[in-house]
């Protein structure tokens, strides 16, 4: 375990920059290859963006995020205006075991889904101002990170980061997914997407700090909320056409949308069920389009030194 001397400001910790071993060879194609990168000192949030700042911010500027406006109609030749109403993609339970490879058995298309409300309509952040707040495209993210002073991590500083000074480690704490039986993450217990165990309390997501915090002093890098970043995913890379199984995650691969541009997301959620999405782990990634948003993606800030 390295031991790190810890600065904190505001919130942020100091993460001492250097090079690190990025990627992984071990679990999905897209983690490789391994290879040495680079980075600089970096301020980065103990946590992911909660709804209470994110209210802080709304109130302060008034943004509408993506969730909250319209679909465009040239997003979506064909499609009858009236069902290009604001909404977002909700996560819901099945019944029991369903095919794994047909997310949309699991995500819902939900008008009125937004970060005040997370689950649609009617539900509300009550109980939840310590959350991360969710249901955020990359825009709302870039654009809450430059009213704080903030800026959002690259893909190789949030992954040196999250790995918290371990090289190479499977998870931000080690290689054991449970040491001492201990969990470690909010990520998925049981059978996904129908039997939720949750032995950590939380049926969705948590408030931040409530697992233990990382190497670096950081708090839910894995599990609990995907995370924006800057880092674009090449849209020639396949996404939907994989094996099943490989091509599984927790995540939606494609919204309802034509095809955006899209972002790397990190740290898996509490969605990720290691029989299915192994994904709860600094190397893991997945490119989501910068105009979806859903229950599980949210976001943190960086700062240079
Ligand atoms: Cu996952």
């Amino acid at each position: 375990m390295t031991t790190v001397t810890r600065t904190a400001r505001h919130g942020a910790v100091l993460v001492p920059g250097g090079e690190f071993r990025m990627g992984s060879d071990q679990f999905y194609p897209e983690e490789g290859p391994v290879r040495t990168v680079l980075v600089a000192d970096l301020w980065v949030d103990e946590h992911p963006v909660t709804n209470a700042a994110f209210r802080r911010f709304v109130k302060d500027t008034g943004h509408v995020t993506v969730a909250e406006r319209p679909p465009e109609p040239r997003d979506f030749p064909g499609a009858d205006p009236a069902d290009l109403v604001p909404g977002s993609l909700v996560f819901t339970p099945t019944n029991g075991p369903v095919p794994l490879d047909d997310w949309t058995r699991w995500w819902r298309w939900v008008p009125g889904a937004h970060w005040r409300h997370p689950d649609g309509p009617g539900s509300s952040l009550h109980g939840r101002d310590l959350h991360p707040v969710v249901h955020v495209g990359f825009e709302d993210a870039t654009t809450y990170a430059a009213w704080a002073g903030r800026r959002l991590p690259t893909e190789a500083e949030w992954e040196h980061a999250a790995r918290g000074g371990l090289d190479q480690a499977t998870y931000a704490w080690g290689d054991e997914p449970e040491p001492r039986g201990r969990v470690m993450a909010n990520r998925w217990f049981g059978r996904f997407p129908w039997e939720n165990l949750h032995p950590h309390g939380f049926e969705r997501t948590s408030p931040v700090k409530r697992f233990p915090a990382n190497g670096y002093g950081l708090y839910d890098v894995t599990g609990n909320v995907w995370e924006w970043t800057t880092t674009g995913w090449p849209t020639s890379e396949p996404v939907d056409d994989e094996p099943p199984g490989r091509h599984a995650c927790c995540a939606p691969r494609r919204s309802e949308m034509t095809e955006h541009a899209r972002r790397v997301i990190k740290g898996g959620s509490h969605l990720c069920a290691p029989s299915y999405c192994l994904r709860y782990r600094p190397a893991a990634r997945q490119g989501q389009e910068v105009r979806s948003s859903t229950g599980h993606v949210g976001f943190r800030c960086v700062q240079g030194s």
